[in-house]
């Protein structure tokens, strides 16, 4: 069904997963074949100048086909969302930029006969009523977000589209993602990346999830591989299209702060929750991925000790250089 690999899009590539897909991306097949695309944030230096990039509404059919045609693009990764938080704050519009953007990426990928669009889904798919410890690959899909309500319309799109149409679609349910590069906005799971910056920074962390409330998470650099890994996967060998469960480990805040204070051994942890603690609270403590692990070779390199050590020592250097936030020490 895949066609030879020509260039690559990347949509919401300012974001967290994005930014350093694109890198990735770019680093493994060249520079000016990965077209890198964001709303309106600015891109880092880095990304901006290292190839091409646009500023482009994911939701407006005609300015996306523009790029992927411009640059002769077959593989889209179409990162751009609004995140489970955001969404609760703005229904319609995580409605209107998911479900439109979506749409659009399949349908340009339709007309165009392209090899393959790479959709993410989330763990925000799952809700009331699946089992919460070791969640499996197939249950209930109940989500109480609207954002998790994008992600399972997504999903049975994608496998619409995939028998339909013929296309190569492709997606994981990423779980928090933890990384020291682009902060993640508008999450639930972003008090993982937040501790860190605040325990380098002021040696404490108020967080908005309360200390036992367990939910599955990656390291960027398992994130990055899990992704490059299943868009390379050959279609045949795969049962499952883009819903695929990964996982590396699972951790609750209290678990999280006393792995930092290993390392920071003044560094304190409050609690404060919000809205979002319901949200952890419909999702999954843990995630069985043994579907990714045998159709395409899963298998996360970091667990919570190696993730943490890696975090801060990248942060701690950043900090001493007075970079911690891209350009101070301060948060915008
Ligand atoms: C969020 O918290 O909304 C995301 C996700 C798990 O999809 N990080």
């Amino acid at each position: 069904m895949a066609k030879e690999m020509k260039n690559i899009l990347v949509t919401g590539a300012v974001g967290q997963i994005g930014s350093e897909l694109t890198m990735a991306l770019r680093e493994k097949y060249g520079a000016q074949n990965v077209v890198a695309t964001g709303r309106k944030t600015e891109p880092s230096a880095r990304l901006r100048d290292s190839g091409p990039f646009y500023f482009i509404d994911v939701t407006k059919h005609r300015t996306v086909r523009e790029v992927v045609e411009k640059h002769n693009i077959d593989t889209i990764y179409h990162m751009a969302a609004i995140l489970s938080g955001t969404g609760e704050k703005n229904p319609g519009l995580c409605w209107n930029v998911n479900m439109k953007g979506m749409i659009i990426a399949l349908e340009i990928a339709r007309e165009l006969e392209m090899a393959r669009v790479i959709l993410p889904s989330s763990i925000a798919v799952f809700g009331e009523g699946c089992p919460q410890d070791l969640t499996p690959q197939e249950t209930v899909l109940r989500p109480k977000t609207v954002y998790g309500i994008t992600k399972v319309a997504g999903e049975l799109i994608c496998d619409y589209y995939v028998d339909r149409y013929g296309l190569d679609v492709r997606g994981l349910r990423y779980p928090g993602i933890i990384s020291a590069e682009t902060m993640p906005g508008g999450g639930t799971t972003d008090y993982a990346v937040e501790i860190f910056y605040e325990a380098i920074r002021v040696k404490k962390y108020t967080s908005f999830i309360g200390p036992e409330t367990s939910l599955p998470m990656m390291y960027m650099p398992d994130c990055l591989k899990a992704t490059i890994d299943i868009a390379e996967a050959p279609f045949s060998k795969l049962e499952h299209h883009s819903d695929f469960n990964v996982s590396g480990f699972s951790i609750n805040p209290a678990e999280l702060a006393a792995e930092i204070k290993k390392h920071i051994p003044e560094f304190e942890i409050s609690y404060e929750t919000d809205f979002r603690q319901a949200i952890a609270e419909s999702w999954p403590n843990s995630i069985d991925d043994s579907a990714a692990r045998e159709e395409w070779g899963w298998e996360p390199a970091y667990d919570l000790a190696a993730m943490t050590e890696d975090m801060l020592e990248k942060l701690q250097a950043r900090f001493a250089e007075g970079t911690l936030y891209g350009e101070s020490n301060d948060p915008k």
